[in-house]
């Protein structure tokens, strides 16, 4: 038999955001900033291997606790045990219009298993909540405060665990619906497995699937990241002047931003969020920043050329280029092209990038700073969606925080630099073992694991 979860509390306290969070499912209900949001009883049910586990009951909120309260202590409910009352009221029929959400909570609490009863701890915990608590402890059923916003500053934690305290409730329970941390997750279901020990094999098992399944999804996510920034790195856009024409550079970006839109609704897809949960600002790319010069001391060296000058252009080709491989010092372009043309081995990009140039035209490319910028909100992220609860109601829109010392952002050009060069990686479905790739790879592990 699954464990029947009833979930409580004040009106607009986050019940039905910590169902959709919990299952991981952003259609769950209705979730509003106003009380009142939901009007009916709810359920949704969590499984294991195809068995129900947890069926979790979403409820209206409490709306006027302190008047239900006082009837306990009234005619005709005086003389009655607390579990009386409970049936007696939701069957009078003077109570049904005045606590008429009111009773559609306490229908509930006979067939449940174990309360959670969640609460807004941007709240104090005033009259109301204390009530709403005396009223749950009549039906003698396990209850486990939820400190919901337990992410958001200022909160009442202390008064709350002390009120909490005097009512012998010390196993609460921190869980954001909005910012979402696995820990949170497991002691909530570690307290259950307290509770009900007849259940705690099937818990254990549910929690080390939920955890294999993040671990999974960031695995995903990096390879994801991995391969979006070498196929950028590697785009190669061909010119048909030397200056790129304004139509080549927009293709040329609008090439960029459509692979890191995919990028994106592959997390979107993978975490199980809505197109309308991400809206990124256009990645920054400033006029000039793409123009490579494929003539760059380190490209030529990545080839087996030495330059004679620090860094040589298309145009200083021709004050001369020393081809080790070939050990001949090239006086003219002419030369150059007729080499190349000879089976020079310098791998058919290259050589096609150098025949381009010197037919007057020109190559547009990412520029590693530009490379990191992608990586940077890549990482971001990866690492919003991890920890976006399903409840979250606010588009993530982007950080755009460097957060790089001096020394790795050197580090990191250099690492794009070189796998710009590779451009017979791009487009390749499968990554190759290369020590380029793993280091990309580590520098994205490193950066999600915390
Ligand atoms: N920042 C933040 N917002 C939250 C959190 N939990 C809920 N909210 C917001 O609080 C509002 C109310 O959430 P609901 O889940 O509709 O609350 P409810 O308790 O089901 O409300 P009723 O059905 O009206 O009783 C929504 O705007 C949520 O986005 C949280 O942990 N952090
Ligand atoms: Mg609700």
């Amino acid at each position: 038999m699954a464990i029947s979860l009833l979930i409580v509390g004040h009106a607009n306290t986050g019940k039905t955001s910590l169902i959709r969070t919990m299952v991981r499912d952003h259609t769950f209900g209705k979730v509003q900033n106003q009380s009142g949001t939901t009007r009916h009883v709810e359920r949704i049910t969590l499984s294991l291997a195809d068995q129900p586990l947890l069926h979790l009951v979403d409820t209206p909120g409490f709306e006027d606790s302190m008047g239900l309260w006082q009837t306990r202590t009234s005619e005709p409910f005086v003389q009655l045990s607390n579990e009386q009352w409970l049936n007696a009221i939701c069957e009078d029929p003077n109570y049904q219009v005045e606590y008429e959400q009111e009773l559609k909570i306490l229908r509930q609490l006979n067939q449940c298993d174990v309360i959670l009863y969640v609460i807004d701890l941007r709240q104090k915990p005033l009259g109301k909540y204390l009530d709403e608590l005396n009223i749950l402890a009549c039906a003698n059923k396990p209850i486990v405060p939820i400190l919901n916003y337990c992410h958001e500053e200022a909160g009442h934690r202390t008064a709350w665990k002390q009120c909490l305290a005097e009512r012998h409730l010390h196993a609460h329970v921190q869980y954001d619906t909005v910012a979402f941390y696995l820990a949170d997750e497991r002691k909530l279901y570690q307290t259950l497995q307290s509770l009900m020990p007849d259940h705690y094999e099937a818990l254990q098992d549910f929690m080390t699937q939920r955890e294999r399944d993040a671990s999974h999804r960031l695995t995903k996510a990096t390879e994801q990241l991995t391969k979006l920034l070498i196929e950028c790195a590697t785009t190669q856009k061909i010119c048909r002047s030397k200056t790129p024409s304004a139509l080549e550079k927009a293709t040329f970006e609008q090439s960029i931003r459509q692979r890191e839109q995919l990028f994106v609704e592959f997390c979107l897809h993978l975490y199980a969020f809505q197109a309308s949960d991400v809206i990124l600002q256009d990645l920054p790319l400033e006029e000039g920043a793409w123009q490579q010069d494929v003539f760059d001391a380190d490209t030529l060296k990545h080839w087996g050329i030495q330059t004679s000058t620090k860094a040589v252009t298309g145009a200083a080709i021709g004050a001369g280029i020393d081809v080790l491989s070939a050990g001949l010092t090239l006086g003219t372009a002419t030369t150059l092209g007729a080499m190349i043309g000879a089976g020079l081995q310098t791998g058919y990009t290259f050589k096609s990038a150098l025949l381009n140039k010197l037919k007057g035209q020109s190559v547009l490319a990412l520029q590693p700073t530009s490379c990191i910028v992608l990586m940077w909100r890549g990482i971001e992220l990866v690492r919003h969606l991890h920890h976006r609860g399903h409840a979250a109601q606010v588009a993530y829109q982007g950080n755009m925080a460097m957060k790089t010392e001096p020394d790795e952002l050197a580090r990191l050009e250099r690492l794009f630099q070189k796998l710009s060069q590779r451009t017979e990686w791009h487009g390749i479905e499968t990554l190759p073992t290369h020590e380029l790739v793993n280091q990309l790879r580590d520098t994205l592990d490193q950066s999600l694991k915390d």
